[in-house]
């Protein structure tokens, strides 16, 4: 029998339980009591970094073609609230995410390319100049933050990766190992995490992999060592810890999408006036600020994105 579960970002009391904690332990550190993220927070960002072979490479020179017209959101707190379901479906899973082991780590390239292969992380970020962006990231459950990404575009992927004229899709996994990764003990989610751009999407100007964030290598509980940033879309099509692309002819099914198809689809593109099924996406919530603001159709992003969706009409573009 197939058990119907509900994402923990569909529970309607979500907005009185980890968010509300996590915003009053804000309230306690803007009150002077930074014993709580200075002793806990850095310690977690400074072990990734030492580990991490490519450190040299930051921080990177700032892109100045992306400029946002919000604050940064405070790095302590990015690095306090996160989904990564691996980890726990809540958003305190930022200790749990020091398990993943991102050394060694491997990317397969494969599906409708010229020659697959495989390629260790360290040898696949040196091939490209990576640049700071600050972009923001708008999630489904309507809370929305600001970051300095640190990466390189998605075009320079596809060109290494050269796929065939046939390819349509390129389909994204994320690491698979249940013992590193208490979440995946789960066995009602659809393991690995999935998310798929079309070609031209991942062809984009504003589609980036990222592998870092603060002028860091990217903390774990964001996604280390490679992870997506496709901020004109719902946060849970920006993947985490990827492993492997695919390039492929026909849509993939999403991880969310196979969880809860009507809720989930495969485009996700952001828009104020189409409503989750179960809440409003009109406004949303800028962490660390306390502000609530309009959402803006593909977050703000329309004049680098909404082209690439002109003649899709009977397309769900927007769920
Ligand atoms: N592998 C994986 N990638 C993932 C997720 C996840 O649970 N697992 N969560 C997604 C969701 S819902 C969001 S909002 C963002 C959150 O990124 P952040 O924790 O860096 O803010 O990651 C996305 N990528
Ligand atoms: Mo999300």
């Amino acid at each position: 029998m197939l058990i119907r579960h509900t994402p923990e970002w569909s529970i309607p009391e979500r907005e009185a339980t980890p968010e509300a904690v996590f915003l009053s332990r804000r309230a306690v550190i803007a009150a002077g009591g930074l014993a709580v993220a200075g002793a806990v927070v850095p310690c977690i960002a400074a072990r990734a970094d030492e580990e991490d072979p490519t450190s040299d490479l930051y921080p990177a020179t700032r892109n100045p073609g992306y400029v946002l017209n919000r604050e940064i959101t405070p790095e302590a707190l990015n690095l306090a609230y996160n989904n990564f379901y691996e980890f726990g479906s809540h958003k305190q899973v930022a200790a749990a995410a020091q398990a993943l082991r991102t050394r060694p780590w491997e990317v397969s390239i494969d599906g409708l390319v010229e020659a697959e292969r495989t390629i260790g992380i360290d040898e696949l970020i040196r091939r490209f100049p990576l640049e700071e962006r600050l972009y923001r990231l708008r999630c489904v459950e309507a809370w929305a933050m600001a970051i300095p990404w640190t990466g390189f575009p998605m075009r320079a992927l596809l060109d290494f990766a050269r796929p065939l004229g046939s390819a349509k899709y390129v389909r994204m996994e994320t690491f698979l190992d249940s013992a590193m990764a208490p979440g995946q003990r789960q066995v009602w989610y659809p393991w690995p995490y999935v998310e798929g751009l079309a070609i031209e999407e991942a062809a984009n100007d504003l589609a980036f992999l990222v592998t870092g964030a603060y002028g860091k290598p990217l903390a774990r509980q964001m996604g280390a060592p490679l992870r997506l940033a496709v901020p004109w879309k719902y946060g849970f099509k920006s993947i985490k810890s990827i492993v492997r692309f695919t390039f492929t002819e026909e849509r993939p099914k999403t991880f969310w999408e196979t969880i809860q198809p009507a809720e989930y689809g495969f485009w996700a593109n952001v828009n104020p006036e189409v409503p989750h099924p179960r809440w409003s996406q009109a406004t949303e919530k800028i962490l660390g600020t306390g502000e609530r603001v309009p959402t803006v159709i593909y977050n703000g992003y329309g004049a680098l994105v909404a082209d690439l969706y002109r003649n899709m009409g009977g397309e769900k573009l927007f769920m």
